[in-house]
Parts: structure tokens; C-alpha cells; sequence
């Protein structure tokens, strides 16, 4: 596989091009607070089980994508310390028993440092790869995400991770106003909520591929070999 070739493959609603290595891997928010009983997502009510079934696919992705030496950014939901950056709306909004900022088992709730914050453990990101640390559900809003691919001539991603219809969806809306291509993998990305995880695919393809494309993991597979 030469990653500077152009290649198509499957996708809706209709085939994506693209040359690996002008594209890059955005994983969202594998965070432990998002994936681990204890975490954020726990405490808004959700059951944490659904995400998991994630953890495998973007495991393989990832290791072949690395294994062409092919670009990944990583991002990471949390808030300074001090909550300064934290809306006094987003911290109450869903009035759970814990709130972002709170201690819990993993040390404090979406807190930049704190045991939860980081991502899980089997997709720890190596050093060459930026990890964008975002106090919103997009990538891009207060974060030098644009600035980092523009610089390095990105305008295709491939998006994976949580929550679809949450920070997956935030961001590729915010990634589409920008100028960016995206194609989400739908075995890679995963909600709460089994219904809401396929009306977030759904809103991305409709209408010609209103916001980017959606596609499976094998397909990219198949082409990195
Ligand atoms: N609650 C929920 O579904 N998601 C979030 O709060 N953040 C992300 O999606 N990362």
C-alpha cells in the first residue's frame, strides 16, 4: 500500500476518496470518565456498557493506521482545575448526584490531569500524536485543532469514537463549516443510547452527505492491507 495513492472505497451515501496520507485519524474522547463505570457518563444516568464495544475496532484501526506511519490526533472533554472554563450552565446541566469538577472514584469529574480524563488505556496515545484537550463537545471550538491541520495540509478525517450523536456529531458539524471532509466509522463510534447512535450516522449522510460519509472499519482495513 503506497499512502500517497488515491484510493475509493465504500462509504455512504456514495463512495469516499481519499490518499492516507493527506488524511488523518480523529479519535474522539476514548476517555476513561466517558467509558468507565465511575465517570461522567455514569453519573449523567448512562449505562457505560454500550461504549465498550468501541474499544476493540478502534484498537485495530488504530494499530494499522500507525503501522503505515499514518497521522492521529486524539482529543480529550475536561476543564482546568480551577473551572474557569467551565459554563455554570454545563456544569449543572442533567442535576446528577456528581457534577464535572466533583470528586469520584477516578479523581475529579473531567478534570484535565484527574484519572478519568485520561483515555483509556488501550488506546493510549503515543508522543508523536497530538491530543487536542477541548472544553466543549466540538474539536474545534477553543482548541488549535484547525491551526494543527491546516499546517500540516490535512482536509479529510477519518472520525471515530464518543458519543456519536454528542462530541462525534459536534465536531464533524464543526469540521464541515470548515472546509473538511469527514468520514465516520460506524463500528468505531458509539452512544448510550443504541437509537441515538444510529440517528447520529443517519443526520451525517442524509441529504447527499449533508455534514460527511459513513463507513465500517473493514473497509479501511482492507485498503491499509
Ligand atoms: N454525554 C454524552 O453523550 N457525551 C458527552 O458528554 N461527551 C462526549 O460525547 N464526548
Amino acid at each position: 500500500m503506497d499512502p500517497t495513492h488515491s484510493f475509493t472505497i465504500d462509504a455512504e451515501p456514495y463512495p469516499f476518496e481519499f490518499v492516507p496520507a493527506k488524511c488523518i485519524l480523529l479519535i474522539v474522547d476514548m476517555q476513561r470518565d466517558f467509558l468507565e463505570p465511575g465517570g461522567f457518563g455514569e453519573t449523567l444516568g448512562n449505562d457505560v456498557s454500550q461504549l465498550r464495544r468501541t474499544i476493540a475496532p478502534n484498537q485495530k484501526l488504530l494499530a494499522a493506521w500507525r503501522a503505515h506511519g499514518l497521522q492521529v490526533m486524539h482529543t480529550r472533554e475536561g476543564h482546568r482545575a480551577d473551572l474557569m472554563d467551565l459554563p455554570p450552565a454545563k456544569r449543572m446541566r442533567g442535576r446528577g448526584t456528581r457534577l464535572i469538577g466533583d470528586l469520584g472514584p477516578m479523581g475529579r469529574i473531567l478534570i484535565r490531569g484527574e484519572a478519568g480524563h485520561e483515555i483509556i488505556p488501550q488506546l493510549s496515545p503515543l508522543p508523536a500524536e497530538p491530543v487536542i484537550d477541548k472544553p466543549g463537545k466540538g474539536a474545534f471550538w477553543a482548541t488549535d485543532l484547525h491551526a494543527i491541520l491546516q499546517n500540516r495540509g490535512i482536509r479529510q478525517i477519518i472520525v471515530t469514537g464518543v458519543t456519536t450523536e454528542v462530541c462525534v456529531n459536534t465536531t464533524v458539524r464543526e469540521a464541515n463549516d470548515r472546509g473538511y471532509d469527514c468520514l465516520v466509522l460506524s463500528d468505531c463510534t458509539g452512544s448510550y443510547f443504541p437509537e441515538l447512535h444510529t440517528a447520529g450516522l443517519a443526520m451525517i449522510k442524509a441529504q447527499g452527505g449533508i455534514f460527511g460519509w459513513v463507513s465500517h472499519s473493514d473497509k479501511i482495513l482492507a485498503v491499509l492491507g
